[in-house]
């Protein structure tokens, strides 16, 4: 994993985007648990270059992340977190990287399952999780909107507990025994629910999924960081619920 800029040669496998963005995070996280080497270059954040020429020749969208694959012929660029992923996977797959394939196997039952968790985390979990984070953690203190952050934790409280059930029937992770690309858009969020100023109610089975992926390396080295640097003046942590 290497962050580098102004390079002649494009690198194979390049990342946009600075990694305190949660969804920059995904595909950082995925990488690195396939064991593929790329370049990431900082943008976005007080990085900014989200409207330069070069990035907006990327997408459209000027946001992070952006993915250029060089490996198999012209550049293929992906844009969208949740499509970023399944691209790393399915390409990881066809270049050879065991990891990739147990991650998003091929056959379509084992898809299907996978798919439908990661399709749910990114339209359930993830608005409520960004809410709350983007409300604590870039709010100071008094501009802080109490009755959407209580809707938020309340929501973030009733899906963790969906999870918690299904990761009682399930063996241990989202889909099944193991890890696989129904985990990522849902834990990559999982560390901020589990450490802001938030009222959380009893999830023994998440509590247990939460511990069991931070002794993975990637995900204590990609996701299981520290925000607090991130808090504006204002917004520092507070030793009690906020909500
Ligand atoms: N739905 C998009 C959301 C992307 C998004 O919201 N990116 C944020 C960072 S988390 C962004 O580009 N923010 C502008 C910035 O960082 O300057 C995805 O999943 O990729």
């Amino acid at each position: 994993m290497t962050a580098k800029t102004g390079e002649t040669t494009p690198a194979a496998l390049t990342l946009w985007g600075r990694a305190t963005s949660v969804n920059v995070q995904k595909p950082m996280w995925l990488m690195a648990e396939i064991g593929v080497e790329y370049e990431r270059i900082d943008v976005g954040g007080p990085f900014g270059g989200l409207d330069s020429a070069e990035f907006t020749a990327l997408s459209p969208h000027g946001q992070i992340p952006v993915l250029v694959d060089r490996r198999f012929g012209p550049p293929i660029v992906v844009w969208e977190s949740a499509a970023v992923m399944r691209h790393l996977a399915e390409a990881g797959g066809r270049a050879g990287f065991a990891a990739a394939t147990q991650l998003w196997p091929q056959q379509l039952a084992a898809r299907a399952t996978i798919d439908r968790w990661a399709e749910w985390a990114q339209a359930n979990w993830y608005p409520a999780i960004a809410t709350l984070f983007v409300g604590i953690v870039r709010a100071p203190a008094p501009e802080r909107k109490l009755d959407a952050l209580k809707t938020a934790a309340e929501t973030a409280g009733r899906l963790a507990q969906t999870i918690d059930a299904a990761l009682g029937q399930s063996g241990g992770f989202l889909a099944g025994p193991a890890l696989t690309l129904a985990d990522f858009p849902f834990a990559a969020l999982l560390h901020r629910y589990m450490t802001l100023e938030i009222g959380r109610p009893e999830t023994p089975m998440l509590s247990r999924y939460y511990e069991t992926l931070k002794t993975r390396a990637p995900y204590a080295e990609v996701i299981a960081v520290d925000y607090d640097p991130m808090r504006v003046p204002g917004a520092e942590r507070s030793a009690t619920p906020i909500v």
